[in-house]
């Protein structure tokens, strides 16, 4: 221990602390400065950044016998505070820079750095300060963070008034299409707002701190488990394995389809019989600490006789591969896919143009810049409770309930503030691990995952295996597909029939191909488990049907963006589904990129030099809003005693703006009454409280929810009206016995869930599309591809709220050039940490991502609008790959096109 007394926002301190620990944990634990995050904990994220001595460092990895006696340190809560704004703060607010606010303290204070000592950078000052700084963001692509350093650095010049970065609504407007800030902006760029960590800091004294015992190798039978000396390690109270779970000790993989072999029940919570994958939980150790949790857990002996391990679709497939799960077979679940008339005889007509093409989209990991984190306790009303990054929180209930041996009414999910989910969350992770222990224990259990587990421990994006051909005429009318498809879905079942059922909806979809033969198939595998990830499933199909586009076009001696609008959905056309689009708006989005496309043809062929090759690069992509079938949700809009309103629903942020969505969407009805959007709250999905809004996924939340809001919020305003005109108080209301609260529901009549037998169906009633342009420079000397620039042409419907629909498409295009060109998880070891793994930083985004928009109103949409979330990731990727093949010839099949794989094809590897 070290005594040491040092500044901290100005106020002198005085404390005694371990000299290894590290600033990051002194500020937030000892301190009581949660404001400050920590992502990565690795110093690759810049979340704890703080200011020390003038210069901005990385908590995280500042060791406490480091800092120097009598330092200045400053973290965002002295940067300013709710009420004292600093102008990085308001600027952050306004243009929309705190998604899910985790990397937000980490960057304004960044930033503050930089304005510190530079009150006029540039744009690009603004982008190496942050690159050098390692603050990442997993959600704005950047875009907004730039605006908002720039407009606070005119603010501290003096050449923009501080009210010009306030959001003013004109009085009795609605706030529906408009940019108001998202009500949680103010905690998120305080620092303010509790995430799971800061919450589990303050959990009463008592508390566990728990540590996972984690298999070590990819799939072996479980023989033993010795915790003897563990058990004598310093501050453990507990070692809990299987047999201290008093239910099914299962996670139900929620089967979709009946001719899936596998019944669901597949996922152990602590490993039992058998490790199916890496980092497979087999104990919780229950300590007083984190770190005497973790020293304990590394005493536990686990005795293992290894299998061989599956890594991958094609190997689980083979002849002699044992059954990972014994009595279901590997390849658990298949679909067919049949539209139109027999496909073969179309490929073998000499008239037909015909392409084929093998295509492999990697496991790509979430990188959420806050790792999984979560706690539980008994409640007061015997319920158990756990608190997690849960973006399904009534679905999860029901998932986890019969292997924690509790009926579905002595569990509550409630959803902490998240830093980012991307997906991996429409998972259950570790609700069910906390919940064991807080029920084995009776105290509140609280577990934190550091980065390495996120990456090892957490879903991933499911490979495809694909192989496709078109067969066109010669003068590129598509005729006829066929696809087959490999979901390397790891080895637990939940939605990978689902997922499968992805492929027969989008390889090829955005064209009219009248005949089309295809077969998927779902196996089970030892890599990493298959969870949701944005766009789910739609960038594995659009890569093989997309590539494959352009690859027809070549050989038919056409332009790619012709080709496509040649074929693109027009009325009269029909989905690889047989489904009707509701709407038709690809021709306008291709309308609208084409000067563009071919303005960015000339310069690339301009620009170009020996060494330096530039290209152009189409998409399109589509994905659908809803789950599959009649999807539904359930919303209350509430009149408060003071006149104030609360919608009431589970509509799970995991930053993309539920809060924004809610107020929104209400207000349109309310702000009749004259209602400002300040007198609407919104409520943390909590299933002991909350409707069922169903989960966060399938950018399904604005549409679903957004329209049991729209109802819920109708049946109010209808019995707020008076007789002669007005609207009732809420003391008026009750003198009149009138009920405050009125339900809204909604459900997605009309929709039908594809067949297996033949693929058709109408699974959603409303889509989101998209064009996507990428220009690229590839530098044939290392096969370096740097995107220079990406536009997005997209449909969303009507527009809901501005800042949340920009951020959503800049976000998902920097994540859509991570899949592209650097982001995997295929190494278990060396993709484990966010540089590992590819993260894209900010100098890898270009600062030009251009927006147009089409607001095609849809029939099914709340006022019109269709989802945003998953859009900006369906294909962006493909744009990408197109454009590298446009600027060097070299077409990569197997993703991510890291520089040494373009190299090899450049030298004809
Ligand atoms: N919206 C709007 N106008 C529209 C459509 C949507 O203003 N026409 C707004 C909504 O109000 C909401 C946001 O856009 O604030 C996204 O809405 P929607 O597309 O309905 O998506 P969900 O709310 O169902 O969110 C889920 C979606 C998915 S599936 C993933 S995965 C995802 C995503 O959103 N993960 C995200 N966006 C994310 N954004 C962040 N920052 N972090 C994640 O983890
Ligand atoms: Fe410190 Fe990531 S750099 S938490
Ligand atoms: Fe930056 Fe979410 S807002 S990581």
């Amino acid at each position: 221990m070290i005594q040491k007394r040092f500044f901290v926002n100005g106020v002198e301190r005085n404390i005694v602390v371990d000299g290894d620990a590290s600033l990051a944990d002194v500020l937030r634990g000892q301190m009581g400065l949660t404001g400050t995050k920590v992502g990565c904990g690795e110093g690759q994220c810049g979340a704890c950044s703080v200011i020390m001595n003038g210069k901005v460092i990385r908590s995280c990895v500042t060791k406490m016998k480091r800092v120097d006696d009598g330092a200045k340190v400053e973290t965002i809560e002295g940067v300013g505070q709710p009420g004292n704004l600093h102008p990085l703060q308001q600027a952050w607010m306004v243009h929309g820079g705190a998604q899910c606010g985790f990397c937000s303290p980490g960057f304004i204070v960044s930033a503050k750095g930089l304005l510190d000592q530079n009150q006029n950078p540039s744009r690009e000052d603004v982008r190496d300060w942050f690159q050098k700084h390692r603050n990442a963001c997993r959600c704005t692509g950047y875009v907004p963070l730039v605006d908002a350093v720039m407009d606070a650095a005119k603010v501290l010049r003096g050449e923009m008034k501080p009210e010009e970065l306030e959001f003013k609504l004109p009085e009795g407007q609605s706030a529906l299409g408009s940019s108001l800030p998202r009500p949680t902006a103010l905690g998120k760029v305080t620092g303010t707002l509790d995430y799971g960590a800061d919450l589990g800091m303050k959990l009463p004294d008592n508390a566990l701190h728990l540590a996972l015992v984690q298999a070590q190798v990819s799939h072996a039978n479980l023989k033993g488990i010795d915790a003897s000396e563990a058990l004598k390690m310093p501050g453990v109270h507990s070692v809990l394995t299987h047999k201290d779970v008093k239910g099914k000790n299962r996670i139900t993989g929620l089967i979709t389809f009946p001719t899936n072999k596998g019944d669901g029940w597949d996922r152990p919570i602590l490993c039992d019989e058998k490790v199916f994958q890496y980092g497979d939980a087999i104990a919780i150790v229950c300590a007083d600490t984190e770190a005497n949790a973790r020293a304990a857990a590394d005493k536990v002996k686990v005795d293992l006789e290894v299998l061989p391990a599956y890594l991958s679709a094609p190997e689980a497939m083979a002849e002699d591969a044992i059954e990972i799960h014994p009595g279901t077979p590997n390849v658990y679940y298949e679909t067919q896919l049949v539209k139109g008339e027999e496909t073969a005889p179309i490929f073998s007509d000499s008239n037909m143009v015909t392409v084929e093409g093998d295509f492999y989209l990697q496991r790509q990991p979430h990188m959420p810049i806050e790792p999984d984190v979560g706690f539980a306790y008994m409640g007061d009303d015997g319920k158990l409770y756990i608190h997690s990054k849960s973006i399904g929180v009534h679905l999860h209930l029901y998932m986890i309930a019969p292997g924690l041996g509790l009926e579905a009414d002595q569990l509550a999910l409630v959803a902490n503030p998240m830093g980012g989910t991307f997906g991996y969350k429409f998972s259950p992770t570790m609700e069910a691990l906390v919940g064991v222990a807080a029920l084995a224990t009776g105290r509140p259990a609280f577990l934190r995952y550091n980065y390495k587990q996120q990456q090892q421990y957490t879903g991933k994006r499911s490979p495809f295996w694909i192989n496709l051909k078109f067969a066109a005429t010669k003068d590129g009318e598509l005729k006829a597909m066929e696809s087959d498809w490999s979901v390397d879905h790891g080895p637990y079942s939940e939605f990978g029939d689902l997922l499968t059922m992805r492929g027969t909806q989008f390889i090829g979809a955005g064209y009219n191909i009248p005949n089309i033969r295809g077969n998927g198939r779902t196996v089970c595998t030892n890599h990493a488990w298959g969870s949701a990830f944005r766009s789910y499933g739609s960038p594995q199909s659009f890569f093989s049907s997309e590539s494959l586009m352009d690859m027809l076009a070549e050989k038919l001696g056409m332009d790619p963006l012709e080709l496509r609008y040649k074929n693109c959905y027009r009325p009269g056309s029909t989905t690889p589904t047989g489904q009707d689009p509701e709407v038709f708006p690809l021709p306008d989005l291709l309308d609208k990129l084409r000067p563009k496309y071919q303005a960015a043809k000339e310069k690339a062929k301009k620009e170009s030099t020996d060494t330096l090759k530039k290209g152009v690069g189409i998409s399109l992509g589509i994905y659908g809003c809803g789950l599959d079938g009649p999807d539904s949700s359930e919303a209350w809009a509430e009149l408060n005693p003071d006149d104030t309103f609360t919608i009431h629903t589970s509509w799970q942020d995991h930053g993309q703006g539920a809060d924004i969505g809610c107020v929104c969407t209400a207000h349109e009805i309310l702000h009749k009454m004259g209602v400002p959007p300040e007198k609407i709250n919104f409520t943390w999905p909590n299933t002991a409280k909350c409707p069922n809004s169903g989960p966060s996924g399938g950018s399904r939340q604005q549409v679903v929810t957004g329209n049991a809001i729209r109802v819920a919020c109708e049946e109010l305003v209808k019995a707020m009206e008076k007789p002669g005109g007005g609207f009732m108080t809420y003391s008026e209301m009750k003198a009149a016995d009138k009920p405050t609260k009125y339900e809204g529901k909604w459900s997605a009549a009309g929709a039908k869930d594809c067949d297996t037998a033949t693929g058709q169906g109408k699974p959603f009633l409303v889509y989101m599309y998209g064009a996507f342009m990428s220009e690229v420079t590839v530098d044939i000397t290392t096969g370096e591809t740097k995107v220079d620039r990406m536009t997005l042409a997209g449909d969303v419907g009507k527009i809901v709220n501005k800042l949340a629909v920009d951020g959503q498409m800049w976000g998902g295009l920097a994540q859509g050039i991570g899949l592209a060109l650097s982001e995997d998880f295929e190494d278990i070891q060396k993709h484990a940490s966010m540089v590992g793994a590819g993260f894209p930083y900010i100098k890898t985004v270009p600062d030009d991502l251009e927006l147009i928009y089409i607001e095609s109103p849809r029939p099914d949409g709340p006022y019109g609008a269709a989802g945003v979330g998953e859009l900006p990731l369906t294909s962006p990727h493909v744009s990408i790959i197109n454009a590298i093949s446009n600027a060097c010839g070299v077409r990569i099949t197997h993703l991510p096109a890291r520089p040494e794989k373009v190299l090899a094809k450049l030298q004809g590897k």
